[in-house]
């Protein structure tokens, strides 16, 4: 077991992501599910969209992002689960806090919305950067679905310049982002309950879903090591940016009400 854990350990420390193959057990994994499902429609009845992304309002299947779930009882107890922040622990070889809120990353069939290559520290500005996302497959992720392309080593390189992206919940993309980077990338697939973990400078991406009949859902939550901080200059800098486009994407919203 140990000699699993310190190979997981040495790739993500030297590729910037890796996978746990069934992290959670079928029983685990369904009332995680059924959690989601029972969240998902008191959001459909709240109508709450600041914290909803759909890439549709007049249609509830087309749900593609939820945020703040850790607001809801069952998820504030799951979210502090040591199994997940023993995993995060092990791989940034620290103790570990939840970073940021849980969130729940969608690609509907018949949307067509792409991921753009971003790195996630641009949003969180944590310094030095260890942090990481678990990002844990509830349905199957591949290149059809919209599975998650990395580039390996990438976590080591540094932040890219980003700007915005035009894409509602991924609101920041990288310039400079070339065919070579996408050639560079690593096409992730996982089956559910599979989980996806990668450094918060791990450039990474994901396609269309090109289904047209299912979902690519993934629960992910961030934790960042007990001694990282974040820089609030950059932090206020990049929300200052990102501000007018997120401000002017819910108020469309809400005139197609
Ligand atoms: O699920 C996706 O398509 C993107 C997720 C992501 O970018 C992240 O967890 O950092």
């Amino acid at each position: 077991m140990s000699f699993q854990i310190n190979q997981l350990k040495e790739s993500f420390q030297q590729n910037g992501y890796v996978v746990v193959p069934n992290f959670l057990d079928t029983n685990e994994l369904r009332t995680v599910q059924k959690n989601l499902e029972r969240l998902i429609e008191i959001t459909h009845q709240k109508r709450n969209y600041e914290h909803a992304f759909y890439a549709n309002k007049h249609d509830k299947s087309s749900l593609k992002q939820l945020h703040r779930i850790e607001e809801d009882d069952f998820f504030k107890t799951y979210s502090t689960s040591p199994r997940w922040s023993s995993l995060a622990s092990v791989l940034l070889d620290e103790k570990v806090e939840p970073a940021l809120a849980l969130e729940w990353f969608n690609k509907p069939p018949n949307y067509f919305h792409e991921t753009p290559p971003h790195q996630d520290n641009f949003y969180f500005c944590f310094e030095p950067p260890q942090a990481l996302t678990i990002w844990l497959a509830l349905d199957h992720a591949n290149e059809k679905t919209g599975c998650l392309h990395f580039i390996p080593g990438s976590h080591l390189r540094g932040i890219r310049p980003h700007q915005l992206s035009g894409n509602l919940g991924f609101s920041q993309t990288i310039v400079d982002f070339t065919e070579e980077d996408q050639q560079t990338g690593v096409a992730v697939t996982a089956n559910p309950g599979d989980a996806v973990i990668h450094h918060a400078e791990t450039i990474h991406w994901a396609g269309s879903n090109q289904t047209t009949d299912r979902n690519r859902a993934a629960l992910a939550m961030v934790f960042k090591a007990a001694t990282c901080q974040r820089n609030q200059q950059r932090f206020e800098a990049y929300q200052q940016s990102a501000k007018p486009f997120i401000q002017q994407e819910l108020r469309l919203a809400e005139v197609v009400e």
